[in-house]
Formats: structure tokens, sequence, C-alpha cells
């Protein structure tokens, strides 16, 4: 004799999982869709004081750190992305929050790493990041950008260097593997492993523009990160069909 299920009461486990992903994903996505330009400043002390969360997007120069930011607002010139390396100069904020309340910034910043720039503008803007990220009180979140076919640099590591006391204090941290479009299946899966052990804890995900592979994946981490006390999309309880 087989075990009995009764498939009109409960739906397999995978549906319900997918059916809860699926509009935690939506969820996360119409928040950050209401992303808007706060402000810009060249150093730290110019920004505003804020007291809702905040997520920077942090990485090498080109490794995609504005295109993701314009991909998961849905905007598509929200942060300067460009071909040519050393776009972003300054510390870009977006507000993010529905009818207008704002609950959450997302910060893009210039990426570092950028051989053309002189000895002493790359000195400088390594001091304003290393100070944005050990000092910003209401930070909460780091997404490091990292291009899988360059890896994980030096200065990558500096920077991780620099996090740690914070992520061991619980700040929240996310590799992304950016231009998953340009890697074999075989490349993105060495890659996420690479990653994950140089994580150190922290998450890791691969990520396409053009496809957008990750998308919703990301937008639903930056949402919970962003409402730990919330009904979060990935708390929302299992739909019935
Ligand atoms: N194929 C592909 N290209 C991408 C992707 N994301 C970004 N790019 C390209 O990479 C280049 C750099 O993108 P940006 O978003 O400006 O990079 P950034 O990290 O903000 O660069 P800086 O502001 O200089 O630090 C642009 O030509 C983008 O179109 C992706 O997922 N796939
Ligand atoms: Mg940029």
């Amino acid at each position: 004799m087989t075990a009995t299920t009764n498939p009109t009461s409960e739906p397999p486990p995978q549906a319900t999982t997918t059916a809860g992903a699926k509009s935690a994903g939506v969820t996360a996505m119409g928040w950050l869709h209401t992303a808007k330009f706060l402000t810009t400043a060249p150093q730290l002390h110019f920004l505003p004081a804020l007291d809702v969360p905040e997520i920077a997007f942090v990485g090498r120069s080109n490794a995609g750190k504005s295109t993701c930011i314009n991909t998961l607002t849905q905007q598509k010139q929200l942060a300067f992305a460009s071909k040519r390396p050393g776009r972003t100069q300054h510390i870009n904020l977006f507000s993010l929050g529905k009818q207008g309340v704002m609950d959450a910034v997302l910060t893009d910043l210039p990426g570092y790493g950028y051989a053309a720039v002189p000895k002493q503008d790359k000195i400088r803007w390594q001091q304003v990041m290393a100070n944005y990220l050990v000092s910003r009180e209401n930070l909460k979140g780091i997404v490091l950008m990292c291009d899988p076919r360059h890896g994980m640099t030096e200065l990558d590591e500096v920077l991780l260097d620099v996090i740690r006391p914070r992520v061991e204090e619980g700040l929240k941290f996310l590799v992304v593997l950016t231009k998953a479009d340009k890697l074999t299946r075989a490349e993105s899966t060495k890659a996420l492993s690479i990653a994950k052990l140089q994580a150190g804890g922290g998450e890791v995900r691969l990520f396409s523009a053009p496809k957008r592979t990750g998308v919703e994946d990301v937008a639903t981490l930056l949402w919970d990160w962003a409402h730990p006390n919330g009904a979060t999309p990935a708390a929302l309880p299992a739909q019935v069909p």
C-alpha cells in the first residue's frame, strides 16, 4: 500500500515555494521602482543624516554598479551608467518608498581601480569610500559588484577588510557577480563557488542586466534587508491556490 496525500487541500511544496517567491519578487520590484534621486555629494560629510536603512553599491570601476541600480529600479537613467570607466564620481543617493514615504536609500558609489585616474585622486577617493563604509551610521547593507571574468581584485580584498568589523556586527553583505551573460554555464558555476569562499558568510548571486539573471532574487534580498521587522516578501505566508 502506498502513502496517500490529499492534493486538493495541500499544494505540492515546490509549487507553494515558487508562488511565494514570485509574489516576494513582485513586491520587491514594485518597491524598487519607486526609486527617486535624492542627493549627490563628493564626500561623506555633505550627505544628510538619515534614519532609514541605506544599501550601498560598491566595486571596481566598470563592474556594473550603476547598471544594476537602473535594472533593479526599472529606470533607464536613474544612475549614470557608461562604457567609459569612472563615470560615477560622487556619492549618489536614491530614496525608496511607496506613497512618497521614504523607507530606505540606495547609494551608488564611484568605482575604484580605474588605471587612468591620477594617483592623488585614487587615494582621495579610497579615503572617502572607506570613511563612508566605516562611519555611515544608517548603512544597513553592502552590495559588492564584481565582474567574475576579473574575479575579486586586491582592491576588493581591501574593501572586504575595511567592512569586516561591521559585517561581524550585523551589516548585511552581498557579492553580485555581474555580466553573467558573458559566462558559460560552467564558468558561472565555478565563479559562484569561488565567490562563496571569498564572501566570508555573505550572500553571492549571479546577475545579468540584459538577461535579467538574478534581478528578482537580488531585489527580494534588498527588500528583506530594508524591512527586517515588517512582513517581508520572504516571510509572506505561502499562498493557497
Ligand atoms: N553584458 C553586460 N554588460 C553590462 C552589464 N552590466 C553593466 N554592463 C556594462 O558595463 C559597463 C559599465 O557599467 P556601469 O554600470 O556604468 O559600471 P559602474 O560600475 O557603475 O562604473 P563606474 O561608475 O565607473 O564605477 C557599461 O557599458 C554597461 O552597459 C551586464 O549585466 N551585462
Ligand atoms: Mg557607476
